[in-house]
Formats: C-alpha cells, structure tokens, sequence
C-alpha cells in the first residue's frame, strides 16, 4: 500500500486527491510543520528538507516533490486515461504545466509563505512577499490564458493536472477575488473540486 505524508492544508491535498481518484488504498502520515524534534525520524530521512508531501510506494522507494508523485501516478494505470501516454503530444503540453506549476506558481506561494527564507536581510520580508505578491498575479494571467478554451488545461480532456491546478487557488489570501479576476480558474476549480473523490479530500484541507 502507499504511504503518503501530507499535512492538511498542503500540496498533500492533490495527491490525496489523485489517489481517491484512482481508487488507490493509502496510508496518510500527519507530518507537523518544521522539521524539528517532533518530526518523525523516519520522514526526515526520506526529505531532508523537511518538505510534503512525500509519497512512499509499496516497495519503499521515496518520492518527494508534489509534481513528481503528480506524474507518477498519473502514469500509473494508463486505463484511467488520468495522464496523456509518452506518445501523445499532448504529453508535452501536460508536463509543461506540471512543471509549470511546481517550478512557478507553487514557489510564488513559498515565496509568500515562507518569505523569510529567502532573504538574508534583517528587514527583507515584506520586499520578498511583495514581489511574490506580483509573480503570483502573473502566474495566473498565464494559467487564465491558457484555460481558453478550456475547460480543462489540455482543453476538454481532464487530466491529473487539473487537480494539482485547482488546488492552488485555496492557498490564495482572497480566492474569491482571484477567482472573480480569472473566470476561466473558477470553471476549472468548479469542474475539478466537485468531482467526488476530490471533493472527498479537499474539506479537511480547507479552513
Ligand atoms: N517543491 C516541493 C515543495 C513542497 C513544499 O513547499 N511543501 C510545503 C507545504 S505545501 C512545506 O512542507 N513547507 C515546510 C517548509 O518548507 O519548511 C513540492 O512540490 O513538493
């Protein structure tokens, strides 16, 4: 069985979601912020960064890294058709935006979150949260962009991306705002996050 250590409120929340998609039994891990005493020995062994989520298949290896475990399972039971296959082009155009979301969007928000992290200075927060503040603002102009026509981000087929994409928004400090401005991330939030197996997961996620 996998084992997936997430905590609420995090990018745990897309995993759980694809695995409920899949019908896929897991074992979830409440992994406490930080990577202090509290954390279990064995998380931090397989992250040292301290980081979920962390998804650990049934033979032990160890995935951190949102998007990874995303494609991985995906990829999994091709039946489902949750991923487009190496062949597709459409293949090309799904990783970009599962890269695209790992490398871009979700670092605005750590930018945001975690601001004090990257900057050494004594006063350097507020400047590294207000560029982040404005990445982020540019990040979903692209993915509102790209969502015409939609619905979907590979235009009317729903793929695992999706799911990872319609997690981002509750992270948001105004979703409903954000949302307002970008009508075309409301209709995919709307397609995704009422599926049921998503909708499964997302209220323990969701303060
Ligand atoms: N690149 C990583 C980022 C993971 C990440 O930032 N996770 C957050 C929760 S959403 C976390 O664990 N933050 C605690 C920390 O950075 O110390 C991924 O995509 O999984």
């Amino acid at each position: 069985m996998f084992k997936l250590f997430g905590r609420a409120g995090t990018a745990s929340f897309a995993v759980e979601a694809l695995l409920e998609e899949m019908s896929e039994p897991y074992e979830l891990v409440n992994v406490k912020q930080g990577n202090g005493a509290d954390t279990p020995e064995e998380f931090r062994a397989l992250n040292p960064l301290g980081q979920v989520p962390v998804l650990v298949l049934p033979d032990g290896t160890a995935i951190p890294e949102s998007a990874a475990i995303m494609i991985y399972l995906g990829d999994l039971k091709p039946d489902l058709g949750l991923a487009p296959a190496p062949s597709d082009p459409m293949r090309a155009v799904y990783l970009r935006w599962m890269i695209f979301l790992s490398a871009k969007l979700y670092q605005s928000f750590r930018h945001i979150y975690h601001a004090g992290k990257y900057t050494t200075a004594a006063d350097g927060v507020p400047a590294i949260r207000a560029a982040a503040e404005e990445s982020l603002e540019t990040d979903w102009k692209i993915i509102e962009d790209a969502l015409q026509p939609g619905p979907y981000l590979l235009g009317d087929r729903f793929s695992a991306v999706d799911i990872y994409c319609g997690m981002f928004p509750d992270w948001s400090r105004d979703r409903s705002g954000m949302l307002d401005r970008h009508p075309n991330i409301a209709r995919l939030c709307e397609h995704v996050l009422t599926r049921p197996a998503v909708a499964r997961v997302r209220d323990a996620h969701v303060t």
